[in-house]
């Protein structure tokens, strides 16, 4: 694939080619953890490809093959979340903005595919577990540890992991922090696909392609349907938004509009009142 650069970014590369988005986590030499720079550029990232109408399908991964995020930098947490360089954190304050991340990514109305060689843990492997789906190449591992390094994801991390692999297994996966191998995350359904670490970009391309070749409302839709019943009134929120926007584009409701702005009353009759 011939990826095109743009953008300019620090921790992150956003690359597009054919109707794909590409946001790269760039910093290999702590697994790909990471700090608010790296959150605020994802986020900046995932707002361009959701604007860009040539866009269908983003894939989420991270730099070289040893790892796709190990989570949050343990490096630079502070007393109260992770601290920056910025004016915020230099009054020692904080933040968790991988929660952001989290529902951007949920909320993004295009399917995020999550490529994964080497590490998902942590902070990591809960935003691997926000995308819609996830190719492992052979030498991946997840994990949770935040019991084991004083921490734990109580949101998506938690009950969205329970209704993707089952409410004892998620829970094995946080009490005990153990670590599993690309098969077992194929077996309890973590991750859609395994293939080779040489072949993990051609397959994850081909299923984005696959997926370029279907209609981009009903995809849209059908994602929103998935993440509604478990995100509550904020997923009916954005289907009730969709099912707006799906309206506006009918001739009836450009009625309401026109009639307004023409100062008479909408003829409203002549649309059916549908079984
Ligand atoms: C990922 C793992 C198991 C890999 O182990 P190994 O032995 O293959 O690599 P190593 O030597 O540990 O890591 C390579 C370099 O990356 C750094 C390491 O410190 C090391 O650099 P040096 O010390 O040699 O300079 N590195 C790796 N992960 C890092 C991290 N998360 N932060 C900063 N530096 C990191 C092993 O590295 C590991 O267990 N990493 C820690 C995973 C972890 O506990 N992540 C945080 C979970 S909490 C979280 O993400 C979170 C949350 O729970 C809630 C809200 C927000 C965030």
């Amino acid at each position: 694939v011939d990826w095109k650069r743009s953008g300019e970014y620090g921790d992150i590369v956003y690359e597009t080619a054919e109707g794909i988005a590409k946001i790269t986590i760039n910093r290999p030499e702590v697994h790909n953890a990471f700090r608010p720079q790296t959150l605020f550029e994802l986020q900046e990232a995932f707002n361009a490809a959701r604007d860009d109408s040539e866009v269908g399908v983003v894939i989420f991964t991270g730099a070289g093959d040893r790892a796709f995020c190990s989570g949050g930098d343990q490096k630079i947490r502070g007393e109260d979340g992770y601290l920056g360089d910025d004016a915020v954190a230099r009054q020692g304050i904080g933040r968790l903005n991988v929660l952001d991340l989290q529902v951007q990514i949920r909320r993004l109305p295009k399917p995020v595919v999550c490529m994964v060689a080497g590490y998902s843990i942590g902070g990591g492997n809960v935003l691997q577990v926000c995308c819609d789906l996830t190719i492992a190449a052979d030498n991946a591992v997840f994990g949770q540890t935040g019991p084991r390094v004083g921490s734990f994801d109580g949101g998506y991390g938690s009950w969205l992991l329970a209704q993707t692999v089952g409410l004892k297994k998620a829970r094995e996966i946080w009490y005990l922090c153990r670590q599993y191998s690309a098969a077992e995350a194929l077996e309890m359904g973590m991750v859609n696909a395994v293939v080779p670490l040489e072949r993990l970009e051609a397959e994850t391309v081909s299923w984005a392609r696959e997926m370029l070749a279907k209609s981009p409302l009903a995809l849209r839709m059908v994602k929103g349907a998935i993440n509604a019943v478990s995100d509550g009134a904020a997923g009916m929120q954005q289907f009730a938004g969709d099912a707006t926007m799906l309206y506006y584009m009918s001739e009836e409701a450009q009625e309401g509009r026109d009639a307004f702005k023409e100062k008479r009353r909408p003829e409203f009759d002549r649309f059916p009142r549908r079984p």
